[in-house]
């Protein structure tokens, strides 16, 4: 007998931070189930990295990527357009094209996965009457808030100084409001959660044992209960895989991997913060200091300070022709020859993570960072920036797999004492001991959970053969 093939669609917007999830989804959707996936990519202003990725030969056959059509924003562009309101614009004007895409998809589409800045999507599948799903790239934390925010919203009146030190998100660990504002909790974020309840169902890129508490919430508690929201699907974690390093491959990374090669076990500290991530001139100089000071060996991955590239450096995405060199402390790179690696290109994330010389992560907390810092057992330092950020950081300090640096003065600049102090805690001390040990059980739990008979891997098989029906 023949079984029957699901054609299913996955939709993603421009961001290696989306796509790279949303990917593992459609291969494992492919690969696992046995089903015809059409990858749906946003290819204006995309990094290159993002295109090499989606271009690769070695995808499953059964996995076809459509690169939607170029669209032009320029004209609705000003000066100060700031790199999220230009990803809104690109999304938007390029969803444009779904309806007649997804009409002439053959055979038909059975359900179509889509990531939050994708929204508007779900209204034209609704118009076709084509089950939606939601992939929510970030914590099942963050997806409680964001289920809750609306009913928050109306308590206050949407005036968030009302709110007391803590958000008590029903049933959930108690978030501080510091970690939340600004970047979380803001009225633009509404439309999302106004479509929640659209959607047939969520995905969240976390695991049972990753976080009970709110998972637990999420299913069983009455405020949860009681909201039209669709149930939720633990799928995670989803991280990108060793063998897809070399796609993204270039002088620069062959450069790292080679260069860890020649470093000792457990004993280089690997600082990264993220494709939007950018510190200010002040800030780069106390961490090169603070690197320095800790006579710790590491590799960084610089790009020019956020003086220099406020906007646009999501899509420059470490293609700095001139890289960082020239922002550093003078001297700095010369002293360090012997220990230290800066480079300015687009890093393999978790083939450096999973080398065996590389025993902690200066990260910004993206959570596909932190996702892929756990799944290779490596203990944190982390150092939030923007979005939910913070409270990824939070979480990760409460697991006690993260240290996070306090920063000081009116500036709130972390110091070169402080950074000496954190890295050398989590790549020497007793304090980094326990972090590796409780890592290193999280990693654990997150191969049982992907692997047959596990959690989140139950949980897609489930929906697989519901949709195969
Ligand atoms: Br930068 C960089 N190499 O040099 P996050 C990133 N990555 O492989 P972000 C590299 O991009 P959002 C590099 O491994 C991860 O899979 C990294 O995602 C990879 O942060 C991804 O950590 C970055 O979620 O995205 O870029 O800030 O804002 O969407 O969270």
């Amino acid at each position: 007998t023949t079984q029957k093939k699901p054609h299913v669609a996955v939709l993603a917007s421009p961001g290696m931070g989306h796509v790279t999830p949303l990917l593992e989804l459609a291969k494992r959707l492919v690969v696992d189930h046995g089903f015809q996936v059409t990858f749906l990519a946003i290819s204006t202003d995309a990094p290159p990295a993002q295109i090499q990725l989606l271009n690769s030969s070695t995808l499953p056959p059964d996995l076809h990527v459509i690169h939607l059509p170029h669209v032009d924003v320029s004209n609705l562009l000003t000066a100060s357009t700031g790199v999220s309101v230009r990803i809104i614009l690109v999304v938007r004007q390029t969803l444009s094209y779904l309806p007649s895409v997804i009409t002439n998809m053959q055979p038909p589409i059975q359900s179509l996965i889509v990531d939050p800045f994708c929204g508007q999507a779900l209204e034209f599948a609704a118009a076709f009457s084509i089950p939606t799903y939601l992939f929510l790239t970030t914590s099942a934390s963050f997806t409680a808030l964001t289920m809750y925010f609306p009913t928050l919203h109306a308590q206050v009146d949407g005036d968030y100084s009302r709110i007391a030190e803590k958000v008590l998100v029903p049933g959930c660990n108690p978030l501080l409001l510091d970690d939340l504002v600004p970047g979380v909790l803001m009225p633009e974020v509404l439309p999302l959660c106004n479509r929640i309840p659209l959607v047939k169902g969520v995905f969240i890129n976390t695991w049972e044992e990753l976080e009970p508490v709110t998972l637990g919430a999420v299913r069983k508690n009455p405020f949860f209960l009681g909201l039209p929201a669709p149930p939720v699907y633990p799928i995670g974690p989803l991280t990108k895989g060793n063998e897809d390093e070399p796609l993204t491959s270039t002088k620069e990374s062959q450069k790292m991997l080679t260069w860890l090669d020649k470093q000792p076990p457990d004993s280089v500290v690997y600082v990264s913060f993220g494709s939007g991530g950018t510190l200010s001139g002040e800030q780069m100089s106390e961490l090169a200091w603070g690197l320095e000071l800790s006579q710790t060996r590491f590799v960084w991955v610089a790009r020019p300070p956020s003086e220099v590239s406020a906007s646009g450096s999501f899509f420059k995405a470490g293609y700095d022709a001139e890289g960082a060199a020239s922002y550093l402390p003078d001297g700095f790179l010369d002293r360090t020859r012997e220990r230290g690696l800066v480079i300015s290109s687009w890093a393999p994330q978790v083939a450096v993570l999973s080398h065996g010389s590389v025993a902690g992560f200066v990260t910004h907390c993206g959570w596909n960072s932190v996702l892929e810092s756990i799944a290779q057992g490596v203990g944190m330092i982390a150092w939030p920036l923007y979005a939910e950020q913070s409270m990824n950081a939070r979480m990760l300090v409460d697991m006690g797999v993260a240290v996070w640096p306090k920063p000081a003065g009116e500036r709130a600049v972390v110091g070169r004492g402080e950074v000496e102090r954190v890295v050398r805690s989590v790549m020497e001390s007793e304090q980094g001991k326990a972090m590796r040990q409780k890592v290193i059980e999280l990693q654990g739990t997150a191969l049982k959970a992907l692997g047959l008979g596990g959690s989140s891997n139950a949980s897609l098989a489930g929906l697989a053969d519901e949709w195969r029906a």
